[in-house]
Formats: structure tokens, C-alpha cells, sequence
């Protein structure tokens, strides 16, 4: 092919030009993750099995927690940290920490942020454990930083 060897050159340097642009690292913005997707925080679902399948989670992502504040038709829920693993496995809500109350949830729902690179263990305490045990409303997290290149 008997083309033009200047426009080769240019064509080969605008290929690299965009392959430099498309493998910049990627701005580090943390992610905010809604808890549950599309059916919140709520009674009955798997959120282990949601959280392995949400995983990795990074430093200062934020976990949103929606869930309705109670009424007639709808069931209380908050969020606890469970003290350890120990406590998460057998719903023991007695040395939990409360994170977000009941009326928390509503609206833009209850952020919180993974600011430490330490396992965070998520349960909700109503009926004294039944919706941890029972209602699948616990799972843990433990982010990691990102990669910086
Ligand atoms: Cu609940």
C-alpha cells in the first residue's frame, strides 16, 4: 500500500494516544452500594448471599440501608454491629451497637460509611434477633483499599 507515510504516523499516534487515555487510572471515587438492591433492607432475604455477590467492597464506600419507618403495614427494622463474629452467627443482640434506629431508613435511607479496613458485621435487631436469625437480615463486609497505580 503505497499511502502517505506522514498520515501512518499520525494515524499509528492517535492509536496510542487512546490507548494511553482508556488505561489512565480510573479516578477514585467510592462507590455508594444500596444495601439489597432493588428490594432494601427487608425481611427474608439473603443479604450473605447478597453481600458475597456485591463483594469487593472498598474503604469509604457507603452502604445505604432503605427500609420504610414502622406503621401499620410495614415491620420495624435498624441496623446493629454486631460485636464479633461469634455474636453475629447466633443473632446475640445483647452487646450489638446501634447504627441506624427504626425511623432511619426512610426516604434517601441510612449511609453509612466503611471508613476502616476491619470486618464489619451488619444485623438488624428487632424481635431480638428473630430478623438476623429468621428474616436473613444479616451479613458482613470487610473493604479493602483500592489499588492505586
Ligand atoms: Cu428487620
Amino acid at each position: 500500500m503505497a499511502g502517505n507515510p506522514g498520515a501512518s504516523v499520525a494515524l499509528i499516534g492517535a492509536f496510542f494516544v487512546l490507548v494511553l487515555l482508556s488505561s489512565s487510572p480510573v479516578t477514585t471515587i467510592a462507590s455508594k452500594i444500596n444495601v439489597g438492591g432493588p428490594v432494601n433492607w427487608t425481611f427474608g432475604f439473603n443479604y450473605t448471599d447478597w453481600a458475597l455477590k456485591s463483594a469487593p467492597f472498598y474503604v469509604n464506600d457507603t452502604l445505604v440501608f432503605k427500609y420504610d419507618p414502622p406503621n401499620s403495614t410495614t415491620h420495624a427494622h435498624s441496623v446493629y454491629l454486631a460485636k464479633d463474629l461469634r455474636s453475629f452467627l447466633a443473632c446475640d443482640m445483647s452487646r450489638a451497637q446501634l447504627a441506624g434506629d427504626v425511623m432511619r431508613g426512610a426516604g434517601e435511607g441510612f449511609q453509612f460509611v466503611l471508613r476502616k479496613r476491619k470486618t464489619y458485621f451488619f444485623v438488624c435487631g428487632e424481635k431480638a434477633g428473630f430478623h438476623c436469625s429468621t428474616g436473613l437480615m444479616r451479613f458482613f463486609v470487610r473493604p479493602v483499599r483500592r489499588c492505586h497505580v
